[in-house]
């Protein structure tokens, strides 16, 4: 990571991951606004890097779904880049929501996973993820994978723009260096996180509720426990659940809050307190040592400290294996989700 942001594209690790930007890369420095298409997993990764992106390089970002840019009428000006991501690197909607953007001039870095897919070519340059085949259909690790790339292209650009300071770059660097590690803690929750499953496998709703970078993550449970265990849930950015979800809040109803230490820790207290105030069952993610969201949960899933910005990394472990165990014990085939196709294609 660190020889990608020295400008060292030439290097292994900056040829594997980000040597496709080269030529590029500057594109995306003097981008006026970014683009961002998706569908699914990887659409919410494009939220996260929205609020990345954002918050480190000071460009507009919009990230929409595929499936609706392509069939729209959607203004593209010059000075706009595209960023398309995709695990499979075929799926069909993305793939004409890139074609679109290219008939009206856009420049479009893709972020995909199968190195010569459609998607890979249909781009003018990008990066590969480089995670591997998902053996599931339902995209988990692509996910850390995404937001990993997106987030040192983000780096990267913030760097050459001058809109990061070296030692907020210091800080993030080495906080993605310890990432690995806090992913393999988080995933020895499995045994705590298999008991909770047991509790909630016979649920008919759950919603799962975040702010700031944990909102996507709360999406991203969500379609999780939907894609694999066929439990409906709802995501939504916890300071949105008073404009109607609050409705739905009652003893039975499990409320996944991912609630980390971060900016917004103080009203993701408050939006607890609602829930419990209408006896909602909450089920909280927490930093590590937290004291007062513990007291206020039923269940608490501690995950180790790291910057705000990279948390998606690491809280939505915990909640991809909850979604798992409960499929599991409801006998769902995991890997092989009804109704669901490795590749959207039509
Ligand atoms: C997008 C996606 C996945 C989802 C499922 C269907 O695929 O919606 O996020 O888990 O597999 O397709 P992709 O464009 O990232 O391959």
């Amino acid at each position: 990571i660190r020889d990608c942001l020295r400008g060292r594209l030439d290097s292994q690790s900056g040829r594997l991951i980000l040597g496709g930007l080269r030529e590029y890369v500057n594109k995306l420095v003097n981008a006026d606004r970014i683009l961002i298409v998706a569908c699914g997993t990887s659409w919410h990764a494009g939220l996260v890097a929205e609020y990345f992106f954002e918050e480190f390089c000071r460009i507009p970002v919009e990230v929409e779904y595929a499936s609706e840019f392509r069939y729209r009428n959607p203004v593209i000006r010059e000075g706009d880049v595209v960023i398309a991501i995709s695990q499979s690197g075929e799926t069909a909607d993305t793939l004409a929501a890139i074609e679109l953007a290219k008939s009206k001039g856009a420049i479009i870095f893709g972020v995909c996973n199968v190195v010569g897919s459609s998607i890979a070519r249909a781009t003018h340059a990008g990066a590969y993820t480089h995670a591997g085949p998902e053996i599931g259909v339902a995209s988990t690790k692509a996910f850390t994978a995404q937001l990993t790339v997106l987030n040192m292209i983000a780096l990267i650009v913030a760097q050459k723009k001058g809109t990061i300071t070296e030692q907020k770059l210091h800080e993030l660097l080495t906080e993605m260096e310890n990432i690995p590690e806090k992913v393999e803690k988080a995933l020895k929750l499995n045994d705590q996180i298999q008991e909770i499953a047991a509790t909630f496998k016979d649920a008919r709703n759950f919603i799962y509720l975040g702010r700031g970078y944990n909102f996507p993550v709360a999406l991203e449970g969500a379609l999780k426990l939907k894609e694999i265990s066929y439990i409906h849930a709802e995501g939504y950015p916890a300071a949105e659940m008073k404009h109607g979800p609050i409705a739905l809040i009652d003893e039975e109803m499990p409320v996944v809050f991912i609630a980390t230490r971060d900016s917004s820790y103080e009203k993701v207290v408050s939006n607890i307190q609602e829930v419990k105030a209408r006896k909602g069952r909450v089920i909280s993610v927490v930093t590590e040592g937290d004291q007062q969201i513990p007291k206020m949960s039923e269940f608490v899933i501690e995950v180790p400290a790291v910057h705000e910005a990279l948390m998606p990394m690491v809280s939505v472990i915990p909640l991809q294996l909850l979604s798992y165990h409960i499929a599991v014990m409801r006998g769902c085939n995991v890997d092989q989700p009804r109704n669901l196709a490795k590749s959207v294609t039509v």
